[in-house]
């Protein structure tokens, strides 16, 4: 979390940083009168830890991802579990939007290509896709597929999604399987909640109905894409390339992905502007001092 928020918790609270190798015996000294555990979204709780803190009473995950906490053992045992709900909606879409218009734009390969000296020495550089006219599919319609959507559609491309449970409020075309949203789409856009029915959900049949021109981007987790299929089918041009913020065993991701063709990475950048960690730290304060106060925290989501 950000310096000032961390300073918050610090002038509230007596906080262990459990990242902090110099603090690993004081912490296990204190298991039992630890109450509290703030936690990023990529990083949760896991299951041993939670067994190990008896008096613990509340998961505040500084993210939306739930997909590293058990919520139904924090349930059975009390332990309320709180997220940072709607603050990082719009950045986490723009990320996505970054990333479409990265690969189609070749923005990357052009920042290398000028540095080089490659265009000053006449080479040519290849033409981009222009996203307007296409179709974007967007895997998970919640709030960040959403707003990606919008912005999809200001920049003139057609949106579909696919959801796992109804959608009512949508006017944009409902697709029935991820395959038939894959196979009606231009762009794949991830945007889905990562968990146990969503696992590899992007898998060899997904990508091979997107397409040679296909593009997938990824902002939501990297468990939700089977990573084999995907690096397979980007160097069998299966598909075009992909955009990925997100990744499997982060930050230590699979190598092949440096060399992988048409593909832009980042390292998992979704809601890392100044403004939106001050807003979900915000959050993570406010959810712990409703705790201390003996309160539901505001953004319980179990
Ligand atoms: C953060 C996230 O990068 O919301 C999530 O689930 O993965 C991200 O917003 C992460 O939680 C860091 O704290």
């Amino acid at each position: 979390m950000m310096g000032l928020i961390e300073a918050r918790l610090d002038e509230a609270y007596t906080v262990h940083r459990l990242y902090d190798p110099a603090q690993q015996s004081a912490i296990e000294a204190n298991l039992s009168a630890i109450r509290a555990v703030a936690t990023g979204g990529g990083t949760g709780l896991s299951s041993d830890w939670i067994e190990k803190l008896p008096a613990l009473g509340v998961i505040a995950i500084n993210g939306v991802g739930t997909d590293k906490v058990d919520l139904k053992l924090a349930r059975g045992r009390n332990i309320d579990v709180t997220t940072t709900p709607g603050v990082l909606t719009d950045d986490v879409a723009d990320t996505g939007m970054a990333l479409l218009l990265a690969v189609l734009r070749h923005v990357v390969t052009g920042d290398a290509f000028v540095r080089e000296g490659r265009w000053a020495n006449g080479e040519g550089f290849p033409l981009g896709n222009s996203p307007k006219g296409k179709r974007i599919g967007i895997l998970g319609l919640g709030q960040i597929g959403r707003a990606l959507g919008r912005r999809a559609e200001a920049f003139g491309m057609e949106v579909r999604y696919w959801n796992r449970s109804p959608v009512a409020d949508s006017d944009w075309t409902s697709c029935s399987t991820p395959v038939e949203l894959a196979g009606d789409s231009d762009v794949l856009a991830v945007c889905i909640a990562a968990n146990a029915g969503t696992q590899g959900i992007v898998d060899a049949d997904v990508l091979a109905a997107l397409g040679s021109k296909g593009i997938l981007i990824n902002v939501a987790r990297g468990s939700v894409v089977n990573e084999d299929a995907l690096l397979a089918a980007l160097t069998s041009n299966t598909i075009a390339g992909a955009g990925l913020d997100v990744f499997m065993n982060e930050p230590k991701i699979r190598e092949e992905f440096l060399t992988a063709p048409n593909t832009v990475l980042m390292p998992h950048q979704g809601s890392a502007t100044l403004e939106t960690r001050i807003a979900m730290g915000e959050l993570v304060l406010a959810n712990l001092a409703a705790h201390f106060a003996g309160e539901k925290p505001p953004t319980t989501v179990n």
